[in-house]
């Protein structure tokens, strides 16, 4: 069973993907995440990086209706039965990692930098958000960008870990959890 540190961390992405704030995750509320995260990124609909960011938006909503007791709706129960059985399946959420990768590199040089990081976080948020701080905990060599392998790791830790230290706790932003100082 999810820890009750999971449950918190989880409610709070929970909490931005659910765009209309009743409770429960629907397609709409996946549709207008997409909205909100081209909007931020300048791309217009029927542009090809719209249709990409709606690809991997949808995706998720799929992959959780699939996971639910509801034919039309995904509750946090759901959301976190599906984070119960992720650390038998690292394929499956390297898999996810990598096309979410893709989505958040918007020029495509196979990095994230500060600045795409950020748009990430104000789309899924809803508001402008200031990432400085956490971003070099997430850049675990320092190098000033997120590399492929580096998202993977901090992705896997969100989602299939539970212990509060490591900094993919981090990787939606901040979960009101302390920021630890780095040694
Ligand atoms: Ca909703
Ligand atoms: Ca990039
Ligand atoms: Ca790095």
């Amino acid at each position: 069973m999810a820890s009750e540190f999971q449950r918190r961390k989880v409610a709070g992405v929970f909490a931005a993907m659910d765009a209309d704030g009743d409770g429960a995750l629907r397609e709409t509320d996946f549709s207008a995440l997409t909205a909100r995260w081209a909007e931020i990124r300048g791309s217009a609909p029927g542009s090809p990086d719209h249709a990409r960011l709606a690809v991997v938006m949808m995706g998720w909503w799929s992959t959780l209706l699939s996971a639910a007791e509801h034919d039309d709706r995904v509750t946090l129960d759901d959301v976190l039965r599906v984070v119960d059985r992720l650390d038998e399946m690292p394929e499956a959420v390297a898999g996810t990692a990598a096309t979410m990768f893709e989505a958040i590199d918007e020029n495509g040089d196979g990095r994230i930098d500060a600045a795409e990081y950020r748009r990430l976080i104000e789309a899924w948020s809803g508001r402008p958000t200031d990432t400085d701080e956490i971003f070099p905990l997430l850049d675990l060599d320092g190098d000033g960008h997120l590399s492929a392998e580096e998202f993977c790791r901090l992705w896997t830790e969100f989602w299939a870990g539970d212990d509060p230290r490591h900094p993919g706790t981090w990787v939606f932003g901040d979960p009101g959890i302390p920021v630890p100082q780095r040694a």
